[in-house]
């Protein structure tokens, strides 16, 4: 499991008040889905409801895409507030991705870092090595915590 130190939930807690989580999410999401279509086109198989997902600005307009980002960034944000106890926080999520969506562990993984993309994005220089390394043990944490019914 990861472990923050007080100054690394400070600096989190702090950065992702400075920017808007429905936007990080909706962008997060769909850097992911515009990478995956890329690189791993049969994941296409998640977001068969989609709609057009052709290109990545029609994956970045797309509203579905916005909606789910911002289901998932609920959802985060959630995590963020129990970093202490995420397996338990992601146990009923980390379920439904396994045991009814089949999404592949490594996604986890891969969103986790367009969240810490986008954040070097939006927080621009404030966004220090330091809170990255902060954030990216954060991403790692929700990953393996929903990840955690796979094992
Ligand atoms: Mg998942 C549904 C959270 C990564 C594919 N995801 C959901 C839901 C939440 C959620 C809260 C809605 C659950 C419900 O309706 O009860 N997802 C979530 C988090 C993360 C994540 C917190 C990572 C940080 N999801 C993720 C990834 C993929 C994926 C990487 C695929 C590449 N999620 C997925 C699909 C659904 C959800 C296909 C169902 C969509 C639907 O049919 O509405």
């Amino acid at each position: 499991m990861v472990h923050l130190t007080d100054a690394e939930k400070a600096t989190v807690s702090g950065l992702w008040g400075k920017v808007n989580p429905d936007n990080v999410g909706a962008e997060a999401l769909g850097r992911l889905v515009s990478r995956l279509m890329v690189v791993y086109p049969w994941t296409q198989r998640y977001f068969d409801s989609f709609g057009d997902l052709s290109s990545a600005s029609a994956i970045m307009g797309n509203p579905k895409v916005k909606a789910h980002g911002k289901k998932v960034i609920d959802a985060f944000n959630d995590g963020l507030k129990h970093l202490d106890n995420l397996k338990g926080t992601f146990a009923h999520l980390s379920e439904l991705h396994c045991d009814k969506l089949h999404v592949d562990p490594e996604n986890f993984r891969l969103l986790g870092n367009m969240i810490v993309i986008v954040l070097g994005h939006h927080l621009g220089k404030e966004f220090t090595p330091c809170a990255q390394t902060a954030f990216q043990k954060v991403v790692a944490g929700v990953a393996s915590a929903l990840a955690h019914k796979y094992h």
